[in-house]
């Protein structure tokens, strides 16, 4: 059974068959100049970092047949699954929905809330646009998982406090077994990551695990 012997807080292991890839919202809108991010006053130098992490393990779960999940957080155009108090919430230059430089901000099929092209999705990958922080919320990922028999989550994607940390708690709690990859996820905020990576294993992997991407990479040879 592949094993990850040095993951913290102790060792993780997955059947191959029952293992998903789960890349959270590396999009344009979060990863580049002209989003919503950089609306919101964020440095996006940040979030460069795990780009390159994050496609090499897309490379080997492609090269092993194992499934990749992408999901992105976006809107439908006419706002009907967007609480006003999320399009108001942080009184950013260019709100949800504006037009800016890469089209509507993050409303789906716009520019801007599709994949930055270094973890862009094959065709016959499963995508998830998603309203909301929890990947879980609205979304078919819950049957995607159990219809595949998928039980076991190595999580990456942007931004560790938020999107991908919440993603990690709504799994836990339905019982999937999850690591996020330390230099796979990126914050606006390191500090924040730093404590999300050190809150998700305490107390025993209260939340799950963590690993490096090369020893998730070892695990997969
Ligand atoms: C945020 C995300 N930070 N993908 N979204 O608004 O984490």
């Amino acid at each position: 059974m592949p094993t990850i012997p040095d993951a913290k807080p102790f060792h993780y292991e997955f059947g191959i068959d029952h293992v998903a890839l789960v890349c959270i919202d590396m999009q344009r809108d979060f990863c580049q100049a002209g989003g919503f991010a950089e609306s919101l006053g964020d440095d996006l130098s940040k979030l460069q970092p795990c780009i390159p992490v994050i496609a090499k393990l897309q490379e080997a779960f492609r090269k092993a047949e194992l499934p990749i999940i992408h999901t992105k957080e976006c809107h439908k155009p006419d706002f009907s699954d967007l609480p006003t108090a999320k399009r108001n919430r942080g009184n950013p230059k260019l709100k949800i929905g504006d037009v800016g430089p890469m089209g509507r901000i993050l409303i789906d099929g716009e520019p801007g809330a599709d994949f930055i092209p270094e973890c862009y999705p094959q065709e016959w990958e499963l995508v998830i646009s998603k309203p909301g922080k929890d990947t879980f919320y609205n979304t078919e990922f819950d049957d995607y998982l159990k219809m595949r028999k998928i039980t076991h989550l190595i999580i990456t994607g942007v931004t560790t406090e938020v999107c991908v940390q919440t993603t990690m708690r709504c799994a836990n709690d339905r019982g999937y077994d999850c690591v996020l990859v330390e230099d796979g996820t990126d914050s606006f905020f390191p500090e924040f990551k730093e404590m999300t990576l050190k809150a998700l294993v305490a107390q025993g992997g209260i939340v799950g695990w963590t690993a490096t991407s090369d020893q998730v990479l070892k695990s997969l040879e």
